[in-house]
């Protein structure tokens, strides 16, 4: 399959969330990547990464968040 110029992200923004332990990293990352929220008691081990395009002012951008424990 091929890919076209229009589907290369023009802009990769990565973003990392820092925090203590159970202040809802993971939550807000999940809430904005795929709109889902879930109570769940799992923590995060080592780090979790998260990617998503979006398009803000016309231009296609490639969201890449990462959230671990600071
Ligand atoms: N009521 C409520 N609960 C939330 C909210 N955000 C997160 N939680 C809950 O708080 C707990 C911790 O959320 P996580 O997103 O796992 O927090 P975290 O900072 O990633 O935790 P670690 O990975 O252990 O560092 C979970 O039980 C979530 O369901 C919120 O906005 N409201
Ligand atoms: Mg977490």
């Amino acid at each position: 399959m091929s890919i076209s110029p229009a589907d290369v992200p023009k802009l990769n923004v990565k973003l990392l969330l820092l925090g203590e332990a159970n202040v809802g990293k993971s939550s807000l990352m999940l809430r904005y990547t795929d709109g889902s929220f879930y109570d769940n008691k799992i923590t995060t081990i080592g780090i979790e990464n998260k990617t998503m395009l979006l398009r803000l002012d016309g231009k296609q951008v490639q969201l890449q968040s990462t959230s671990r424990v600071s």
